[in-house]
């Protein structure tokens, strides 16, 4: 972290040194539990624990009469009144941080770059190692082979790489600015068909928006950003405070919705999440919102009976609009490293995921994994984070990212 530009660290902290990781305490009221983002989350009681047989998805709704038991006694369970975005004020708004949405902004790439650094340091400083005045021989291409590999970009975009270089250079003096170069065309070539906008269809109202992955991967943060963004667009946004294991779960959804203005649906700790996706669902088509965004519990996707409850919750969104969700994004964090191949795959098996949100890529050396996520999966990216403010979440382009981790000013 030490080799960051000030000014960006400043800006993201307020301060010179940054304290790894930021907490998010300071939106929240002084008296109010601190919500642990990365705490694992707790397991629910057994009655609220989903049956354990998986469900495919996608599929045609499920119809069975106990399922529809199911929901009817969670629509008879209390919920908090929703229309007025005033309601989720057991909190204290004067101890609500401001967003600094309005600060001066540095470009957007320089924060890209600023953010990958690290990863950028790291594999251009090995590059750049290995290169010194050399010509290219084949024991120079193992290492760099190597090199890449570590940095998490993934086998096959290494030897892309180093096949480049062979075809091309072998025998002739190459430097770390001509790898460098390779680098940036290959890391593009292989984001360009992954780096795909999320686009918000207005045939669908609301656009339902499901936010899966694993604890501490940035999903609330990520719903309070998009919430902000897509508000700005003038799109009606309401959030659903899906993460029902916990109270502080709750109440950090419930400062985005204020900081965002986006009404929060929400029902007290304990409650059964797909019970208040119905519920969120239904209140969001009675009012002729645009965008509804369902926030859920952080789940590790190796915990079956926990990827069993997202399923449902995704059948019972399903009971209310058969196309929905419209959007799963899978939050991952980039600083996860190899671990985050995995959580794509199983929450892409058990959920159905149509796009991907990478966190943190500021301050980690780890952020090559996109690389070998996009060559493995296809999946879209749709945005990448690179800090814990309301500003802090681009649109993914392929090019600028290329750039920025082979070292690009
Ligand atoms: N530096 C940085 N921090 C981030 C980013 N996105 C989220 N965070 C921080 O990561 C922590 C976890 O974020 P949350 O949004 O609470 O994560 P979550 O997936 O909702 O967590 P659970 O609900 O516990 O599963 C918080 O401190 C966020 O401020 C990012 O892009 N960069
Ligand atoms: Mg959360």
């Amino acid at each position: 972290m030490t080799d960051k530009k000030p000014g960006f660290f400043k800006r993201l902290f307020g301060g010179e040194t940054p304290v790894q990781p930021p907490a998010p305490p300071e939106t929240l009221p002084a008296e109010a539990p601190v919500p642990d983002p990365v705490a694992p989350t707790p397991v629910p009681p057994p009655d609220l624990v989903p049956e354990p047989e998986p469900v495919p998805l996608p599929g045609p709704p499920e119809t069975t009469p106990d399922y529809i038991e199911d929901i009817e006694e969670q629509a008879a369970a209390p919920t908090q009144p929703l229309a007025d975005p005033t309601i989720f004020v057991p909190l204290d708004p004067s101890t609500v941080v401001e967003v600094p949405a309005d600060q001066p902004r540095q470009g957007w790439f320089t924060r890209l770059a600023s953010g990958l650094k690290r990863s950028s340091d790291q594999l251009t400083g090995s590059i750049t190692s290995v290169f010194t005045k050399r010509k290219l021989d084949a024991a120079t291409l193992d290492e760099l082979e190597d090199v890449l590999i570590q940095a998490d970009l993934g086998i096959e975009t290494a030897m892309a790489i180093t096949e480049t270089l062979r075809r091309d250079r072998f025998d002739r003096d190459v430097t770390g600015e001509d790898v460098r170069a390779v680098l940036a065309a290959e890391v593009e070539k292989v984001l360009g068909p992954v780096a795909r906008p999320l686009v918000i269809d207005p045939a669908q109202k609301p656009f339902i928006i499901l936010m899966i992955g694993v604890n501490g991967s940035g999903k609330t943060t990520t719903i309070g950003k998009l919430a902000q963004k897509l508000g700005a667009e003038g799109k009606s946004v309401m959030l659903a405070a899906g993460d029902t294991f916990r109270a502080a779960a709750i109440e950090q959804l419930q400062i985005w919705g204020q900081r965002t203005n986006a009404p929060v649906i929400s029902r007290p700790a304990g409650a059964d999440a797909s019970g208040l996706a119905f519920d969120a669902v239904t209140q969001a088509k009675a009012e002729g919102r645009d965008i509804l965004i369902i926030d859920t519990a952080g789940r590790l996707q190796n915990r079956d009976e926990l990827m069993n409850e997202l399923e449902k919750i995704i059948r019972v969104i399903k009971k209310v609009d058969p196309s929905a969700p419209h959007a799963t994004l899978l939050t991952l964090d980039a600083t996860t490293g190899q671990n985050a191949l995995k959580q794509v795959e199983i929450f892409g098996q058990r959920a159905g995921v149509t796009g991907l949100v990478m966190t943190k890529l500021d301050g980690t050396a780890r952020g090559g994994i996109l690389v070998a996520i996009a060559r493995k999966f296809g999946l879209p990216v749709h945005f990448i984070g690179v800090g814990e403010s309301v500003g802090d979440l681009e649109p993914f382009t392929a090019a600028d990212f290329a750039r920025a981790i082979a070292g690009g000013e």
